[in-house]
């Protein structure tokens, strides 16, 4: 719990045996109330270890992150979601002032942006390649995001149920930023930095196929391309959501 407000964390996992005992290490479990690991057709031991480290573990026989994501926020129960990649790379030490952040100044979403420090010098074309959809995403969508492929967000879970999230690969995470930050009359949004670390285990990006398969999404979903997508979560009757607002 934190100031009176329930924490999930939920984290897609494929093949994050070496990571995941890495982002347990400085974890405050008296914050984070329930950890859900999602299984993407893991062929190393990432549920047993999930498992024994106290997460709740959901096995997603689609792969993919954007299919591992959707079924691990349709079943995260907390007032607030976190989200990272279950490699140590992104800061747990950083939840408070996250959440302090989120609570304290009436934001809905927050996405990290990691541009701005890294341990070690970082690869120039990951670098660039994050740039580039990030032009895209002004141009395209007309708001500025200085990480576009950040995987720390934080929100409010209610929000999913504003949400159109269609992709199921890497694409999830510019399509959240783009649902969450283009509807300022209903979700409070803002990108703030965090720093990042190097990865435990084995990275999954596929530099090329993936930069590419990010940047032809923005242009289906820019020109509606890609059908609709029902809401993860249903909508709170209208009844509730006016007492909560009074
Ligand atoms: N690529 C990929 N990642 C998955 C899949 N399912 C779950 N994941 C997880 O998604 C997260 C992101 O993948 P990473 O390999 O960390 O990609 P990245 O953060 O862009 O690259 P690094 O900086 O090297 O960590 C990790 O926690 C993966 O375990 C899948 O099917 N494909
Ligand atoms: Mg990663």
């Amino acid at each position: 719990m934190y100031k009176n407000n329930r924490i999930s964390l939920v984290m897609p996992c494929y093949n994050e045996e070496h990571g995941l005992p890495e982002v347990f290490r400085d974890l405050d479990r008296r914050i984070v109330d329930e950890v859900i690991a999602v299984d993407n057709n893991s062929t190393d031991r990432t549920a047993a270890v999930a498992q024994g480290l106290g997460a709740t573990v959901i096995r997603e026989p689609q792969q993919g992150y954007g299919a591992a994501y959707k079924t691990g926020l349709r079943n995260a129960t907390g007032d607030i979601v976190i989200t990272m990649d279950a490699d140590g790379t992104y800061p747990r030490n950083f939840i408070p002032i996250l959440l302090d952040v989120m609570i304290d100044e009436k934001f809905d979403f927050i996405t990290c942006d990691r541009t701005g420090h890294k341990d070690k010098p970082s690869n120039w074309l990951r670098v660039f390649g994050n740039d580039v959809l990030n032009a895209f995403i002004l141009l395209l969508f007309w708001f500025r995001v200085r990480d576009s492929q950040s995987g720390m967000w934080v929100f409010r879970r209610e929000i999913l149920a504003h949400l159109r999230l269609t992709s199921d690969g890497m694409a999830f995470s510019e399509e959240i930023k783009l649902e969450a930050m283009s509807k300022p009359q209903l979700i409070r949004a803002i990108e703030l930095p965090v720093y990042y670390k190097e990865r435990h285990g084995v990275s999954k990006l596929r530099i090329w196929r993936d930069g590419f398969y990010n940047l032809f999404f923005l242009f289906r979903k820019r020109f509606g391309l890609l059908g609709s997508a029902p809401p993860l979560i249903e909508p709170r009757p209208a009844n509730l959501q006016k007492e909560l607002n009074t």
